[in-house]
C-alpha cells in the first residue's frame, strides 16, 4: 500500500530527534522524514555496501597514525557545524534553505568537518577518520540525497615534535612512505596562487609538502577503489583488462577551513562527479583548538558517490532500500557488481504555480526555495521521487508575480507505480505546495 506523507505545517515546542528531546524555535525545520533516518547507521550496517566503503577506505589510514572515529552524534552545535571552521555569517551553508535546524543553536551536521576542532583539541592521534551520516536540503536526483554519509580524514603533523622543526622535511619523508602508483590525475595547476592562496603561517615549501602528502594519500583511495571495482567490472563480464583508464581529476575549490583547496573528481556515465573535497587546514581551527603548533591537510569524501562507482549502484536511494534483493547482494569485504533487480517505468508530472506577491516583489526575502520544492516532494513521495528539475522560470513583467515550473519523476526502485499512485502523489505534492507557502497552483 502507498503512503502518502504528511508534512506538518506547525512544530511544537519540543522535537525528539534520535530518541532526545529538543527545544524547538522559529529555526526549527528538521521534518519526521528526515528525523527518522537517525540512527539508520548505514556506514555502521555489516554488509551494507555504505559500511563495504567505509572500511576500505579506512584501511588507507590504518593505526595508529589515524585513529577513526564512527559513532558521533549527528546533532551538533551551530558553533561546531559552522563557527568553529570559520564560516561568514552570511555563507549560503548556514540558511535554513540548506540546513536542517532543530532549533537556533542545534543543527543535524551537514559535513564531518563539524567535529574537526573537537578532534584536534583531543589530540588523540596523528590523524584520524570520520564515519558518519550528514543531512542537508538539497536537489534531487539520482546523486543527492538528503541524508548521505562522509568521511572526514585529516593529518597533522607538531611544529615541536619534527626533528629541528622542520615540517616541510617530515612531511616529505612520510610522504616517501606513502604507496606509489601509476594513475594518471588530471592536474589543476599551480599549488597555490592568488585564488588559492597559501596562508601566512606556512612557508611555500611546507604547503607544498602538505599539499603532496594530501594528493598522493587521496590518489591512494581511488586507485584502491576503481582497482576493486574495476576488477569486479570484469568479473561480471562488464569490463575488460585492457578497457581505457579511469579518468580523475584535481580541481580547484573553496572551504572556509582549508587553503588552498581542492576537489577530487571522476568521469562516470559522462559526466564529471565530485568524490571529495580538501586541503591545507586552516590555521585559525588548530590555534583556536589549542594546538596552535599543528599543521596538516583534511578531507571529506561522499561515501555513496564512492560506493556508487565501486558497485555500480546506479541510484543513490538504493542505498536506504531495505528490499533483500538490494541487500542481500553484498558482503563485508566482497566487492561485486550491483544486479538491477530491473527498472520500473519513469512517471514525468509538471507542476507550475505562482509564488505569492509578498515572496516574489523586488528587494523581499524570496519566501520559497527551490530546496523548499525538494523537501516537499521528499516528503509526500519519499523514495518514489526519482528525480525533481526546475524547467521554467519566469516573472510576469506586468504584475512582478513569479512563476515556476519543475518537473518531477516518479519512479519506484520496487515496482511499477500504478497511474491511481502517481496521480495520488502529485496531487498531494500541490496541495502541499498550496497549503505550505500560498503558491497558487496553474
Ligand atoms: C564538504 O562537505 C567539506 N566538509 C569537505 C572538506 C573536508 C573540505 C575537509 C576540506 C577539508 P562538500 O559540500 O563538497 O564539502 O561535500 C563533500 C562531498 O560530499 C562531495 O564531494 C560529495 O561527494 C558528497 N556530497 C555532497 N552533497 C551530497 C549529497 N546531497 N548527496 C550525496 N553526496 C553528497
Ligand atoms: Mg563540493
Amino acid at each position: 500500500i502507498l503512503r502518502i506523507r504528511q508534512i506538518p505545517r506547525y512544530y511544537s515546542s519540543k522535537i525528539t530527534v534520535g530518541g532526545k528531546e529538543y527545544p524547538t524555535d522559529e529555526y526549527t525545520n528538521l521534518p519526521p522524514h528526515i528525523e527518522a533516518c537517525v540512527g539508520r547507521n548505514l556506514h555502521l550496517s555489516p554488509n551494507h555496501p555504505i559500511s563495504i566503503t567505509r572500511r576500505l577506505i579506512e584501511r588507507r589510514f590504518p593505526a595508529p597514525v589515524y585513529k577513526a572515529h564512527n559513532t558521533l552524534s549527528p546533532i551538533v552545535s551551530v558553533q561546531q557545524n559552522f563557527d568553529s571552521l570559520g564560516f561568514p555569517l552570511d555563507h549560503p551553508g548556514r540558511s535554513r534553505t540548506d540546513t536542517y535546524y532543530i532549533n537556533e543553536k542545534t543543527v543535524m551536521r551537514t559535513h564531518t568537518s563539524a567535529h574537526q576542532a573537537d578532534t584536534f583539541a583531543a589530540g588523540e592521534s596523528e590523524g584520524f577518520t570520520i564515519a558518519a551520516d550528514v543531512y542537508r536540503r538539497d536537489a534531487i536526483d539520482r546523486s543527492h540525497y538528503p541524508v548521505f554519509h562522509q568521511m572526514e580524514g585529516a593529518r597533522m603533523w607538531s611544529r615541536s615534535e619534527v626533528p629541528n622543526g622542520d615540517i616541510a622535511a617530515a612531511v616529505r619523508a612520510d610522504l616517501e612512505k606513502l604507496p606509489k602508483h601509476d594513475l594518471v590525475v588530471e592536474d589543476s595547476g599551480p599549488i597555490f596562487h592568488e585564488g588559492n592562496p597559501l596562508q601566512k603561517a606556512h612557508s611555500a615549501e611546507e604547503c607544498e609538502a602538505i599539499a603532496a602528502h594530501l594528493k598522493r594519500s587521496l590518489e591512494g583511495v581511488v586507485v584502491e577503489v576503481f582497482g576493486q571495482a574495476k576488477k569486479a567490472a570484469i568479473a561480471a563480464g562488464e569490463a575488460k583488462e585492457d578497457d581505457a583508464p579511469l579518468r580523475v581529476r584535481w580541481i580547484e575549490a573553496y572551504f572556509p577551513f582549508t587553503t588552498p583547496s581542492w576537489e577530487l573528481e571522476v568521469l562516470w556515465q559522462g559526466e564529471w562527479l565530485e568524490l571529495l573535497g580538501c586541503g591545507v587546514v586552516q590555521q585559525s581551527i588548530p590555534d583556536n583548538a589549542g594546538t596552535p603548533d599543528k599543521v596538516g591537510w583534511a578531507f571529506g569524501v561522499g561515501l555513496e558517490r564512492v560506493a556508487m562507482l565501486l558497485f555500480g549502484i546506479p541510484d543513490i536511494r538504493l542505498f536506504w532500500s531495505k528490499d533483500e534483493r538490494f541487500l542481500t547482494q553484498f558482503a563485508e569485504g566482497r566487492i561485486t557488481k550491483f544486479q538491477s533487480f530491473s527498472k520500473y517505468p519513469p512517471c514525468y508530472k509538471d507542476v507550475a504555480f505562482w509564488l505569492p506577491s509578498s515572496s516574489s516583489s523586488a528587494g523581499g526575502q524570496v519566501a520559497f526555495h527551490e530546496n523548499d520544492m525538494m523537501e516537499t516532494v521528499r516528503g509526500v513521495a519519499g523514495d518514489l521521487a526519482e528525480d525533481v528539475r526546475l524547467t521554467d522560470e519566469f516573472t510576469h513583467p506586468k504584475s512582478g508575480k513569479k512563476s515556476m515550473c519543475f518537473r518531477i519523476n516518479y519512479r519506484s526502485l520496487e515496482k511499477t507505480l500504478t497511474n491511481e499512485e502517481t496521480n495520488a502523489l502529485h496531487e498531494a505534492v500541490r496541495t502541499a505546495l498550496k497549503e505550505k507557502y500560498a503558491v497558487e497552483l496553474r
